[in-house]
């Protein structure tokens, strides 16, 4: 249970809710409390449109809630969600064990840094970026592309000198994708299980939850659980999410339940 700490003034769902040091600690203490294996920092929103954001700032943001957030994360993993290299070396030095890289590996600097410092590293399949990911994304068969492009980036990782078994993959969803390219990818899991790692689905309040339900960013909390629970069905290992407490609580019951089994 990967639980989403954004110390941005802009995310789509959260934007500004934690970018002050002492409500992103209470923010993940509580997330802790609810059932978070992971903690995952993120100074840089990736929502579609959103500004780029430089290294400096990034890690003005990031760095004073890495520093008080101490001793509470120590009890859990945590991971830093950034596109850089210079942004995930802070973080690694101040002892996050994965990176979250949704860019998988853009920055020719970011594989031999985690090779080196033996983290573990998320890859991500985004179709462009997110200045203009949503304009038009078009695939012929995006199941099959997104995985072709995991695989590729799974070997260049590995060439890199990154263990195999420090590799998460991601089919991205939301990143360059329409609501039908989203659906696909869930549904079509498996092709990218087969590629033998585990698979991370981050769906939480995204607009594929909005397209079905027809509720706004704010009143998607209901969808998201029944996202997350339908990502584990489907194989997902990690599940990125926003609202840890409730969906930990739904995914127990539901598999003490039985739910999932056939
Ligand atoms: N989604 C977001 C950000 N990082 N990382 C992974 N591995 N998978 C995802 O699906 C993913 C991600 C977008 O969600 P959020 O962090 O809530 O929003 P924002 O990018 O606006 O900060």
């Amino acid at each position: 249970m990967m639980g989403i700490l954004n110390v941005t003034p802009d995310s789509f769902s959260d934007g500004g809710a934690y970018a002050d040091a002492a409500a992103a600690v209470a923010h993940a203490r509580a997330m802790i409390a609810g059932g978070a294996t992971i903690i995952d920092v993120g100074g840089e929103s990736t929502r579609p449109r959103a500004p780029v954001v430089d290294a400096v700032e990034e890690l003005a943001r990031v760095v004073p809630v890495l520093d008080a957030l101490g001793d509470d994360v120590a009890a859990v993993a945590w991971s830093i969600d950034t596109r850089r290299a210079s942004v995930a070396a802070v973080a690694l030095e101040a002892g996050a064990v994965l990176v979250n890289d949704v860019s998988a590996g853009a920055d020719p600097d970011m594989f031999p840094l985690v090779a080196d410092r033996g983290a573990g590293i998320c890859l991500m399949h985004m179709q462009g970026d997110p200045a203009t990911m949503q304009d038009d994304p078009r695939y012929g068969d995006v199941v099959s592309e997104v995985a072709a492009f995991l695989e590729s980036r799974m070997r260049a990782a590995t060439d890199a000198g990154i263990a195999e078994d420090a590799i998460v993959l991601d089919p991205g969803i939301g990143f360059g994708k329409t609501a039908a390219h989203n659906l696909a990818l869930i549904h079509g899991l498996r092709t990218i299980l087969r590629l033998g790692r585990p698979v991370l689905v981050g769906v939480s309040r995204k607009g594929v939850i909005g397209e079905i339900t027809g509720r706004a960013v704010d009143d998607r909390l209901a969808g998201s659980i029944g996202a997350a629970l339908a990502a584990v069905c489907a194989g997902a290992a990690v599940v990125r999410v926003h609202d840890v407490r409730e969906t930990v609580d739904a995914l127990r019951v539901f598999t003490e339940m039985g739910g999932g089994m056939g």
